[in-house]
């Protein structure tokens, strides 16, 4: 049959078309990537100016300022979850979770931790790295669309790590906390790992979720080698491969005894 008059081939055609608001290295925006990708579903990146992204968001109709926001299918989505939610629906293969009850169950437990605990703890650790690291900022840039010319992104680095540090809280204790928190943390992937619910033969939900984040750590050279040959951190750079940024040593050695 002619493809141009297939009516189930125009639908597709139509709703192929997806925009995704971004930042560079925004680690829950890599996980709609990675769904997308996987989803065979054709999509632009804008990526924005991280602070500047708030406004524009509210600015193309989404409800909230936060990015990831995909426009698809006529609708405006926003955030992973629900982006995970939605993409399920409007595309049904490949599914994100898992048909068995049971292993749906635990997917949908170790996406709710990803996103609710581990995404914003790692965020925090990254801004106050990047803060004392500030010539970092520009190795999250790679690979971006953001048209940032270097004597632009020289001036403008200073006052978006600041406001980053802040929006984020970004503090001395909350990043304590967070690095206190990560060894159970990873005990927590790792068996997740070992009982199939992360890093299984084809990814689901929370391996979107989660891997994003522990790329987004592993950048990190002071977490890295603590993350890099476990279980989680192997099933991460299987799910996201690639994942742009640098940030040389930077914390105290004592915020990461934890980990030691
Ligand atoms: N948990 C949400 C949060 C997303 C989020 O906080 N994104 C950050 C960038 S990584 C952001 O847009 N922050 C700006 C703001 O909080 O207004 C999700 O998974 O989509």
């Amino acid at each position: 049959m002619e493809g141009g008059s297939d009516p189930a081939r125009l639908k597709m055609s139509f709703m192929s078309k997806a925009t995704l608001y971004s930042l560079p290295g925004s680690h829950p925006a890599v996980s709609v990537k990675l769904m997308l990708d996987y989803k065979g579903i054709e999509y632009k990146t804008i990526d924005l100016m991280p602070l500047v992204h708030k406004g524009v968001v509210r600015a193309a109709g989404f409800p909230g300022t936060t990015v990831p926001a995909l426009k698809f299918n006529g609708e405006k989505l926003q955030g992973s979850v629900d982006i995970a939610r939605a993409l399920d629906r409007i595309v049904p293969e490949p599914p994100l979770l898992p048909a068995d009850a049971e292993a749906r169950k635990q997917v949908l437990i170790a996406e709710a931790f990803g996103e609710a605990e581990l995404q914003h703890a790692v965020r925090q650790i990254l801004w106050n790295a990047v803060r004392r690291r500030p010539k970092s900022i520009a190795t999250f840039l790679e690979g971006s669309s953001l048209p940032l010319p270097p004597k632009v992104a020289a001036y403008t680095s200073g006052p978006i790590i600041w406001g980053e540090y802040k929006v984020n809280d970004s503090t001395d204790e909350n990043v304590r906390n967070n690095l206190a928190a990560l060894p159970e943390w990873l005990d927590r992937m790792d068996a997740w790992v070992a009982d199939g619910t992360l890093g299984g033969e084809t990814p689901n939900a929370a391996d979107f979720q989660i891997a994003t984040s522990i790329r987004l750590a592993m950048t990190l050279e002071d977490l890295r080698p603590f993350i890099a040959e476990r279980p989680i951190g192997q099933a991460a750079v299987k799910t996201c491969p690639d994942y742009a940024g640098d940030v040389p040593p930077a914390l105290p050695a004592e915020w990461l005894a934890p980990l030691g």
